[in-house]
């Protein structure tokens, strides 16, 4: 399907509707139970959701960076909670696996991943470990031909969903060269989970911690099969997952400045509409701008990523693809600002959508990498040889 056009049209213009007229409506449920509906998520496996980034071969839709960020942009104009269900199949919880596990593995996982029967989580951070992830304690032992895993996980988007988790632990010495990729199904015993995390935003949502105690996996657990490597496959994987949230966080940007616009058509003060003011038309006017700059930027790296080898890294992409999650996270936390301000006191109001995307879009500017974290690898990236 990937490769036409035409169906993919087809699919975005189903994924639209799926949109307005299922998950819109549901907005003040997530909102209230703090749970996307069991009946929602079976839709969205049907939709083929969980397998937009799986290549056909291994049953999923095989879509193109660039078409992946289509569908981000659709589903950043809805409660996030929503992507965020079938978010970590499509990206973190999955790719590493696509991208340097052994072609056993893609076989056994990738087809339940792809059908949703399959829930990937991705367990990186850690209490100590969150910006400098290669500073991870984790330990795995080798006993034979079993790891024995020990530590804590933070923050799991997905945890308690998860059927299995890409998880990084050490099995080495310090630093980046001592870490190893595992996927570590969720029923292996002494693998449990903390209680829910309560968070700012983003209800519906689901992270909590994952402890180890004496977890035993297969040697033949290693993603790709060699011990050492998973920094750089979390690496990999992080540097695609900035691309998508930096479509979300677009996507997120459309939603709040339809919501200001419209609100300023309708509102009147000083006997007309607000809209007509001035002042009110340069805070919209921002926004379009920025939204503008943003899209353009995530448009322009997705092309490039898909242009680059599958699999291998391109530093240049790297570094852009931490430009666009830098500006576009920040450009939408600004454009979250302008549409509380243009609705006035009701913008403050939880029953307001702009209140709820506010506090939504404050964690795109943490996770996958703070802004600082992508300043450092822009940064690093201008000054190296
Ligand atoms: N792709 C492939 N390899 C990469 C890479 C990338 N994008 N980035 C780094 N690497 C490799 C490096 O090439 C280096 O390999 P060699 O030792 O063979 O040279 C190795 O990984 C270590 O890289 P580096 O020295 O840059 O590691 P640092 O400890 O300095 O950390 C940052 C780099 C800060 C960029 C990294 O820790 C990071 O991204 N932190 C944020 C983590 C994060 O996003 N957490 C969110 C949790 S998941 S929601």
């Amino acid at each position: 399907m990937a490769s036409d056009q035409d169906s993919f049209e087809l699919m975005l213009s189903t994924i639209q509707d799926f949109i307005s007229q299922r998950l819109v409506p549901a907005e003040n449920i997530i909102e209230e139970n703090d749970e996307v509906p069991a009946d929602i998520i079976e839709e969205m496996k049907t939709m083929g959701l969980f397998g937009l980034s799986i290549p056909e071969e291994y049953g999923g839709i095989g879509l193109s960076m660039a078409q992946e960020c289509e569908v981000a942009f659709k589903f950043g104009q809805t409660a996030l909670a929503f992507r965020s269900v079938f978010g970590t199949n499509v990206g973190i919880g999955s790719q590493g696996i696509l991208m340097d596990g052994t072609e056993e593995q893609k076989c056994e996982i990738l087809p339940r991943v792809a059908s949703g029967e399959l829930i990937m989580s991705f367990a990186l951070t850690e209490p100590d470990a969150g910006s400098d992830a290669a500073a991870l304690k984790m330990r795995a032992e080798l006993d034979n031909d079993h790891y024995v895993l020990n530590g804590t996980k933070r923050f799991i988007t997905n945890a308690t969903r998860a059927g299995a988790f890409t998880l990084m632990a050490r099995t080495g010495g310090p630093g980046a060269g001592g870490i190893t990729a595992f996927i570590v199904p969720a029923s292996t015993p002494g693998l449990s989970l903390g209680k829910a995390d309560k968070k700012m935003g983003q209800r519906g949502t689901k992270t909590c911690d994952v402890f180890l105690d004496n977890a035993r996996v297969p040697a033949a657990s290693i993603i790709g099969g060699v011990p050492g490597m998973g920094f750089k496959t979390a690496m990999k994987v992080l540097d695609r997952g900035r691309l998508h949230v930096s479509a979300l966080a677009c996507g997120v940007a459309q939603r709040v400045l339809n919501e200001s616009v419209a609100y300023a058509r309708e509102r009147r003060q000083f006997g007309q509409r607000i809209g007509d003011f001035q002042l009110i038309q340069a805070m919209l006017a921002d926004s379009q701008a920025e939204l503008y700059a943003g899209w353009s930027m995530v448009q322009d790296c997705a092309r490039r990523y898909d242009a680059k080898p599958a699999g291998k890294t391109n530093p240049d992409v790297s570094m852009r693809a931490s430009c666009a999650k830098m500006f576009c996270t920040e450009m939408v936390g600004r454009v979250a600002d302008r549409g509380v301000q243009v609705h006035g006191g009701s913008g403050y109001m939880n029953e307001t959508k702009v209140e709820r995307f506010y506090r939504d879009v404050r964690l795109l500017r943490l996770y996958e990498g703070t802004t600082q974290i992508q300043q450092i690898i822009i940064g690093r990236a201008l000054l190296r040889e």
